[in-house]
């Protein structure tokens, strides 16, 4: 790490309390889009409307250039084409992932970085070849600690010069739904999601997605790079902090009526109204979700759907005789893990897992 870089990049710092978005949170923002919120009404994220979170370049890489290098505490270090990681078993998952600074640009001090409001989620069925089965046959050493898997997009990030490195425990690793995926929705891999292999972690926040993946490594000690540090709940920069695994649970409604151009403010019209949406927890499935138009004062049950899919989000729907007037709008989780959503704002420095309840204001006309 030089003097230049940490002025290329300095730590990541608190907006003061009336700053607007930068110009560079919104390059930020235009790069990575989120998931337009009326697509909660879609089961599965039809292709492009996913949300997207890329740090660095989107990297080209070459197909036929392409390998898979598994080494470290192994038997037998691979070096894998495509071809070799398509011809092994093949297994379908649809999945709700999320990105964990979602919420982010709502917390008051807002910490400067992607401004994520709520819309970085998205649900895709991804096909692929189970990692567990991969790493059985080559023989996992009794002694490896930690899996990190290596992306080959590359940066610098606070002043360090890095790839994008994250690990799993060996044991989360092993879990027979964590896929190597090469297809999105039936298709390739779309460039901007990995192309041509990226990783699936069901139930994980985004960041252990690791997308155009071209290094597994097997390692005696837990693995401390830079994006498990940087993915960490902390009140203060220098804590050692807690790393972030799993979704918190969440509600969003899909948008009702219609929007205003500007604001977005959501305008509807008196009558019964069907309110939607969906929700999702990375523990556990979603036990219920409570429903409130009076911006959080009372609550009633909205009707649950089973979800379709264990890692994938469920449908919710509400009966609204709505009658003119305005309205704040919120929705619920909680999971049967014993989650819930708070009413009142966590905060922590890097802003994460901000799964405060969503509030909609709603114009109800005549
Ligand atoms: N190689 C690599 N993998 C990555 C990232 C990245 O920047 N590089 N971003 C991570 C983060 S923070 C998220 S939220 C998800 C987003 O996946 P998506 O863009 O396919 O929605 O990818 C993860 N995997
Ligand atoms: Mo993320």
């Amino acid at each position: 790490m030089t003097a230049e870089m940490d002025a290329v990049s300095p730590p990541s710092r608190l907006a003061e309390p009336e700053e607007g978005i930068s110009a560079e949170e919104l390059q930020l923002a235009a790069r990575n889009h989120g998931l337009p919120l009326e697509a909660l009404r879609f089961d599965v994220t039809p292709p492009g409307l996913h949300y997207l979170l890329t740090h660095y370049d989107i990297p080209v890489v070459d197909p036929d250039e392409f390998r898979l290098v598994v080494d470290g505490l192994i038997d037998t270090p691979l070096s894998l084409d495509l071809d070799a990681i398509r011809n092994r078993p093949r297994v379908s998952t649809v999945v709700t992932m999320e990105c964990a600074g979602n919420g982010r640009a709502l917390l008051r001090p807002r910490p400067v970085s992607q401004p994520w409001l709520v819309e970085a989620v998205g649900t895709s069925r991804w096909t692929g070849s189970p990692l567990a089965q991969l790493l059985r046959e080559a023989g996992v050493h009794n002694g490896s600690v930690d899996v990190v898997f290596t992306g080959a997009d590359h940066g610098i990030e606070r002043g360090v010069e890095q790839n994008y490195q994250r690990s799993l425990p060996v044991t989360e690793a092993m879990r027979e739904d964590v896929l190597l995926a090469y297809e999105m929705n039936g298709g390739p891999l779309p460039p901007q999601h990995g192309y041509p292999l990226r990783l699936v972690v069901p139930g994980w926040y985004g960041m252990a997605h690791v997308k155009w993946l071209t290094g597994i490594n097997l390692v005696a000690d837990r693995f401390d790079g830079f994006q498990m540090h940087a993915y960490s709940l902390r009140q203060q920069p220098e804590e050692h902090g807690v790393l972030l695994t799993r979704i918190e649970p969440r509600a969003l409604l899909a948008p009702p009526g219609f929007p205003d151009f500007m604001s977005r403010t959501r305008v509807l019209r008196s009558g019964r109204i069907t309110v939607e949406g969906r929700a999702w927890s990375g523990w556990a499935p979603i036990r219920a979700v409570d429903v409130s138009i009076d911006g959080g004062d009372t609550w009633t049950s909205a009707k649950l759907e089973p979800a379709p899919h264990r890692w994938g989000w469920a449908r919710w729907t509400w009966i609204w005789e709505a009658t003119v007037g305005s309205y704040l709008l919120s929705a619920r989780a909680s999971d049967r893990s014993g989650r819930s959503q708070p009413v009142d704002q966590p905060w922590n420095r890097g802003g994460f897992a901000n799964n405060l309840v969503q509030r909609v204001p709603v114009a109800v006309i005549s």
